[in-house]
C-alpha cells in the first residue's frame, strides 16, 4: 500500500521520517499503569538515555468508557501530556489503542459491559462492530491529532492486537471484516500515519498484499522464554529448544518469504515476563532475561536487521485498581530494565540495553546492510561460534557472533575470517585469540567509517562514537580480561595517549591496536581520532544525550553526528542536555559523590549548570571538562506504620441482622449473553449483567426457611487465586479460600437448623479477580462471569427452597462514583461503597483498631490511618514501597486491599503470592504533606486474621534531575447521598 502522506514512509529497509532512514528502537509503556502524568516525562528521559528513540503504548478502553456511550480521557486518563512528554524528551510514539490490547488486563482491554454484547466478540458481527464505534471513534480523533504529520509525537498505528489465532484452530482465520472495520474507522478520523500490525507470531496474518484488512507494514511478536519465570538461569537447551526458534531461525530470509516490501519489524519482544498468582516473582523474571539474555537474543534481531524493534516492557507499572486480570497480580514490574519503582539502578539489563542502542544510533550503515544467513565454520572456524553477517557497501559490515548452542555457560576461543574490502583477513592478525564467554553475544564491525575514518575492524564491540569540533571520539569496550584488535586505515602512527597494554603496530595503509580489556581505561589518538579503550562495566558510566534543540528527533542519522552535543562520564543517569548561550546545562542523577566528565564541549560554552545549580569544573589536557559532584545523603525518617493512628470499622455490616439491603439493585435478569448461557440459576447472578466489573461482588439471598434445610450447593467464579464466603444471617458458613488452578469453585456448605416460616438472608462475597482476557479469537473466555453460577438449598429429601438475589459491586456500577480515579479502581465492599477509602474519611463512624491486631472471625474490616510525609522531593528521588510480611503461622488467611490516597494500589493473599511488597510512586503518595492509607482485611477462616506486619521501605534513593512531581489531584470522601 501507498502512504498517505509524505512525512512517514517505508520501503523494505526501514521506515523513513522526513526522508531520512531511520531505526525505530522501542520500549512498551502503559501510561494508564502509572497513574501520575508528571511522571511519564521521568520514564521517557530514562528511555531515551539508553539511546532509543521510540515508546510503544497500549490504550485500555475499559477505563475510557467504564459506561457504554460515554468516553471520557481526562485527569490522569488524558494522554495529551503522555504526548506531550514524549515530545519533549525527543521520543516517538507507536499507538496500540486495540480495541483488543490483551496486556494482562481485566477484560484484555475489553469494558465489563462488552460481556453483553449478544454476538462473537473480535469478528465483525454487527453487535460487536457497533459496541467498538464510540470507542475507536474518540481516540481515533486523540490520535489523529497527535500524529507526526500534525507536529505530534505519533508515528505508526496498530490496530487491534494478535488478531490471529482462533479456538477453533489455526486454520479458522480472524475475520478480515473486523480488521479492515478498525483500519477503516481509523482512516476515517483522519489517520495517515502507516498501519503497522502485530501477528502472535510470525503468522503472516494481513501481510500486505493480502486484501482485506491488509497491513502497511508486517510485524509480529516473540517471547521465546513464554511468560513464567522459575528456573531464571535454566535457558531450554537448543536440541530441547521449546519455541526459540528466534535463534534456530532465519529471520531475515523468513521476513523476506513473508513481507519482503517492509522493514522487518517485532512489535512485542520479550523484555520480561507476565507470571501468574502464586508464580514466580519479577525478579526471576529480571534475571530470566536478563543482560546476557538480552546479548543473545537481541543482537540475534539486530543480525537480521530488525528496523522496527519494540521490547516488551521497558517499564512496566503497576496494575493498580482492579485493572488487571484474573492472570496476574498487581505489580506489573515485568522484571523490566526499568524497575516498577522507576529505578535503572539494579538491574544490569538497562546498561546492557544501552550499549546496543546507543551503537546502533550512531551506525547509519546498519540499515544498508544485508543480513545473511547464520553459519558455523565460515567466518570463524570454530563450530561452535555461530556468525551471521550483514554485509555493507562501504558502509559497514556486521559479523554478529553467538554461541551455536546459545544456552551454552562456557567460554570459547576463536578466531574470525572476514572478507574486508580490501581482502580476506584473519584476526586477530597480533596473535592470540578471541574470547566468547557462555551466554554472550558479540557485534564485530568491519569497513566502518567514523566520519572520514575507516574503521578496517573492530573485535570490541562500538558503544558510541562522536564528531566533534575538532575532534572525533570512538568508545569501544570489550568483556573483562578478553583480548581485541582494532585496525584503521591510516598513515599516521598511532599515540597511546592514556594507560598501558595497548600493543600498536601498523602494516603499510594499517594501524593494527590490541589490547586485553581492563578496568582501567586507555585512549589512542590517530590523526583527530580519539579511541576510548573500556571494559563494559566501564561503559555503562557513560551517556550519550541528543541535544534538547533536536526536535526532529531523527536517529541513525549522519546528520546527528554533526552536532554540537556531549559524552558524559559519571552520572547515575543523564536525563538532558542543552545548551544556551555559553552555558550547558545538565539534568542528571547521582547515587554518590562522583567525578562527571565532560567529553566534547564546544569552545563557545563556559558554564555549566547541573541541576539548576552552577558549579565549577577544570579542563583536562585534552579539553574534557571535569566536575566534581558532592553527592549529600538524603534524611529521611521512615514512617513506623505500626503505630500510624489506625482507625477501624466493620465493613461486612450486610451481616447484622439490621441490615437493609433495600437500596440494593435486584438481581432479576432471567437471561445472560455470557459465556455460561443458559443460566443455571433462574436468574442471573453474574457482575456484569449488573454493571459490576471490579473487585468484590456481593450478593444477597433472601428466603422463608421450610425449615427442612440442610445444604447449600454453590458454585461461584472469580478467576484464578479467587475467594468466596457464605454467611447465613450472621452465621459464617465457610469460605473457598482461593487457589491458582481454580477459577470456579463448587462448594457445599452444611446449613444449621432454620426455623419454619421465618426470613433469612445469605450473604455471598466473592472476589472478582479480574475478567478473562480473549486472546483466542472465538472464544469469548472475555465474557466468563464472575459471580454464582449455580446454587440450591436443599434439604435432605431434596426439597428446594427458592430465594429471591439482590447484588451489588462498585456504587453506581457503570455510574461509577468516582471520575478521577476512574471506573476501575472501587469494589463493591461497604467501605469502598461509602467512599470510606478516600482521603478524609468521617472518623467519627470508625473505632479504635488495627490491622496489625486484626479480626477474631471471617468477616471484612477496613482500616484508615493518616500517614504524615516530609522527603524533599524536589532534590531527590525516593522510592517508597509498602511491604507485607509473609508470616502464615500468626495469622489464618486472609486478602488485603492495600489503598494509598484513595487509590487501590495493591491486592495481597497470604496464601498465594508472590507478591508481598508493593511500590507505590510520589505523586499517588504526598512526599510532602498528608496522606491517607486504607486497608481491607477480608478474614477468610474461622479464627483470628491480621495483618503480621506491614512496613514501609524506602529502596535507593538517588539525588535527581527529574521534573518535581505534581501530586495527583483527586478528591477527598464527601458523603454519597446514594450509599447503602
Ligand atoms: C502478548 C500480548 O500482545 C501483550 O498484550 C501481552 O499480553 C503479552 O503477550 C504478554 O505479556 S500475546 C503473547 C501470547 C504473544
Amino acid at each position: 500500500m501507498k502512504p498517505l502522506q509524505n512525512i512517514i514512509t517505508w520501503d523494505e529497509k526501514s521506515l523513513l521520517i522526513h526522508g531520512e532512514r531511520v531505526m525505530i528502537w522501542s520500549g512498551e509503556v502503559h501510561p494508564f499503569r502509572l497513574p501520575v502524568p508528571s511522571l511519564w516525562l521521568d520514564v521517557f528521559q530514562k528511555i531515551k538515555a539508553l539511546g532509543f528513540n521510540a515508546v510503544s503504548f497500549y490504550v485500555y478502553w475499559a477505563l475510557l468508557e467504564g459506561k457504554q456511550g460515554r468516553f471520557s480521557a481526562e485527569g490522569i486518563f488524558d494522554l495529551e501530556p503522555f504526548f506531550q512528554a514524549a515530545t519533549e524528551t525527543g521520543i516517538y510514539l507507536i499507538a496500540r489503542p486495540g480495541p483488543y490490547i490483551n496486556a494482562e488486563v481485566a477484560g484484555g482491554g475489553f469494558p465489563g459491559w462488552i460481556q453483553r454484547v449478544n454476538s462473537t466478540l473480535r469478528t465483525s458481527a454487527p453487535e460487536f462492530e457497533a459496541a467498538t464505534d464510540n470507542y475507536l471513534s474518540h481516540i481515533y480523533k486523540i490520535i489523529a491529532k497527535a500524529q507526526i504529520t500534525n507536529g505530534g509525537p505519533i508515528i505508526l498505528l496498530q490496530p487491534d492486537n494478535e488478531f490471529t489465532y482462533s479456538a477453533r484452530g489455526f486454520y479458522h482465520p480472524p475475520d478480515p471484516a473486523f480488521m479492515q472495520y478498525v483500519e477503516d474507522k481509523a482512516h476515517q478520523a483522519g489517520i495517515v500515519v502507516p498501519i503497522i500490525g502485530n501477528d502472535a507470531w510470525a503468522a503472516g496474518r494481513f501481510v500486505p498484499g493480502s486484501g482485506k484488512g491488509e497491513w502497511d507494514i508486517y510485524a509480529y511478536d516473540q517471547y521465546p522464554f513464554g511468560f513464567e519465570c522459575n528456573d531464571p538461569q535454566g535457558w531450554p537447551t537448543i536440541s530441547a529448544d521449546t519455541g526459540s526458534s528466534t535463534l534456530t531461525t532465519d529471520l531475515y530470509s523468513s521476513h523476506m518469504r513473508q513481507s519482503p516490501s517492509t522493514p522487518f519489524s517485532i512489535l512485542e519482544f520479550q523484555g520480561g515476563g507476565s507470571p501468574p498468582w502464586g508464580g514466580s516473582s519479577y525478579d526471576q523474571c529480571a534475571l530470566k532475561t536478563n543482560q546476557e539474555f538480552e546479548r543473545v537474543f537481541y543482537k540475534n534481531l539486530l543480525a537480521s536487521r530488525i528496523a522496527i524493534f519494540n521490547i516488551y516492557m521497558i517499564f512496566g507499572g503497576t496494575s493498580w485498581g482492579y485493572i488487571s486480570y484474573a492472570g496476574g497480580y498487581s505489580s506489573y514490574d515485568y522484571g523490566a530494565a526499568i524497575e516498577e519503582d522507576g529505578r535503572t539502578l539494579v538491574r544490569e539489563k538497562y546498561s546492557e540495553l544501552k550499549t546496543q542502542a546507543q551503537f546502533i544510533k550512531v551506525s547509519p550503515g546498519y540499515l544498508e546492510a544485508t543480513p545473511g544467513n547464520m553459519t558455523a565454520g565460515v567466518y570463524s572456524q570454530n563450530t561452535d561460534v555461530t556468525v551471521t553477517p550483514m554485509t555493507g557497501n562501504g558502509t559497514g559490515s556486521f559479523f554478529v557472533a553467538r554461541h551455536t548452542d546459545y544456552s551454552n555457560l562456557n567460554s570459547t576461543n576463536y578466531t574470525l575470517q572476514l572478507p574486508l574490502s580490501s581482502g580476506n583477513v584473519s584476526i586477530p592478525q597480533l596473535g592470540g585469540s578471541l574470547t566468547l564467554n557462555g551466554r554472550d553475544s558479540k557485534i564485530h564491525v568491519a569497513d566502518y567509517p567514523i566520519g572520514d575514518i575507516m574503521l578496517r575492524y573492530s573485535t570490541a564491540e562500538i558503544f558510541t562514537w562522536k564528531q566533534f569540533e575538532d575532534k572525533k571520539v570512538l568508545i569501544v569496550y570489550g568483556g573483562s580480561s578478553e583480548l581485541h584488535e582494532m585496525a584503521i586505515l591510516t598513515l599516521s602512527n598511532p599515540l597511546l595517549v592514556e594507560g598501558t597494554g595497548v600493543k600498536i603496530e601498523r602494516f603499510g595503509t594499517t594501524a593494527i591496536m590490541q589490547w586485553k580489556t581492563s578496568s582501567s581505561r586507555s585512549i589512542v589518538q590517530i590523526d583527530d581520532l580519539f579511541v576510548y579503550i573500556l571494559d563494559r562495566v566501564s561503559a555503562y558510566d557513560y551517556w550519550v544525550p541528543d541535544l534538547l534543540a533536536d526536535k526532529k528527533m531523527v536517529s541513525n542519522s549522519t546528520a546527528l553526528q554533526g552536532q554540537a552535543s556531549v559524552i558524559i562520564n559519571g552520572a547515575y543517569l543523564v536525563r538532558s542536555v542543552s545548551i544556551d548561550k555559553n552555558c550547558l546545562f545538565i539534568k542528571a542523577d547521582f547515587n554518590s559523590s562522583s567525578t562527571m566528565e565532560i567529553i566534547g564541549v564546544p569552545k563557545s560554552v563556559s558554564k555549566l549548570v547541573v541541576n539548576d545549580g552552577e558549579i565549577n569544573f577544570s579542563t583536562a589536557s585534552d579539553g574534557s571538562w571535569v566536575a566534581q559532584i558532592q553527592y549529600t545523603p538524603v534524611e529521611f525518617r521512615i514512617p513506623v506504620l505500626s503505630s500510624l493512628n489506625w482507625k477501624y470499622m466493620d465493613s461486612l455490616p450486610e451481616i447484622q441482622p439490621s441490615y437493609d439491603d433495600s437500596q440494593w439493585p435486584a438481581a432479576d435478569h432471567a437471561y445472560t449473553n455470557n459465556t455460561l448461557a443458559p443460566l443455571r440459576t433462574p436468574v442471573s447472578l453474574y457482575g456484569s449483567d449488573y454493571g459490576f466489573h471490579s473487585g468484590v461482588l456481593i450478593f444477597r439471598g433472601h428466603f422463608i426457611a421450610s425449615g427442612s434445610e440442610s445444604l447449600l450447593n454453590i458454585s461461584t467464579m472469580g478467576g484464578s487465586a479467587f475467594a468466596s464466603s457464605v454467611f447465613l444471617n450472621n452465621t459464617f458458613l465457610g469460605s473457598w479460600p482461593g487457589d491458582v488452578a481454580t477459577s470456579i469453585k463448587a462448594s457445599n456448605y452444611k446449613v444449621p437448623k432454620l426455623y419454619p416460616g421465618e426470613s433469612y438472608v445469605l450473604t455471598v462475597l466473592v472476589d472478582n479477580n479480574g475478567n478473562d482476557a480473549n486472546w483466542l479469537l472465538d472464544s469469548d473466555s472475555m465474557k466468563n462471569p464472575r459471580g454464582i453460577i449455580d446454587y440450591s438449598l436443599s434439604s435432605q429429601t431434596g426439597s428446594v427452597t427458592p430465594l429471591t438475589w439482590k447484588i451489588t459491586g462498585n456504587l453506581g456500577g457503570e455510574d461509577y462514583m468516582d471520575q478521577e480515579r476512574g471506573p476501575l479502581n472501587e469494589g463493591g465492599l461497604f467501605a469502598e461503597r461509602q467512599g470510606y477509602h478516600l482521603p478524609r474519611p468521617p472518623l467519627c463512624k470508625f473505632k479504635v483498631g488495627s490491622p496489625f491486631d486484626g479480626i477474631e472471625k471471617p468477616g471484612v474490616a477496613f482500616y484508615t490511618a493518616p500517614l504524615e510525609l516530609d522527603y524533599p522531593s524536589q532534590k531527590y528521588d525516593i522510592p517508597i514501597t509498602f511491604n507485607f510480611e509473609n508470616n502464615t503461622e500468626v495469622s489464618g488467611k486472609y486478602r488485603a486491599i492495600l489503598i494509598v490516597n484513595g487509590f487501590t494500589f495493591g491486592k495481597y493473599i497470604s496464601h498465594i503470592g508472590p507478591q508481598t511488597s508493593y511500590p507505590v510512586p510520589e505523586g499517588i503518595l504526598n512526599y510532602g504533606g498528608e496522606n491517607w492509607i486504607g486497608l481491607v482485611l477480608w478474614s477468610i477462616e474461622p479464627g483470628w486474621a491480621k495483618v503480621p506486619n506491614l512496613t514501609l521501605s524506602v529502596k535507593n534513593p538517588v539525588m535527581t534531575g527529574r521534573k518535581p512531581v505534581e501530586v495527583v489531584n483527586a478528591g477527598c470522601w464527601d458523603r454519597r447521598q446514594l450509599a447503602y
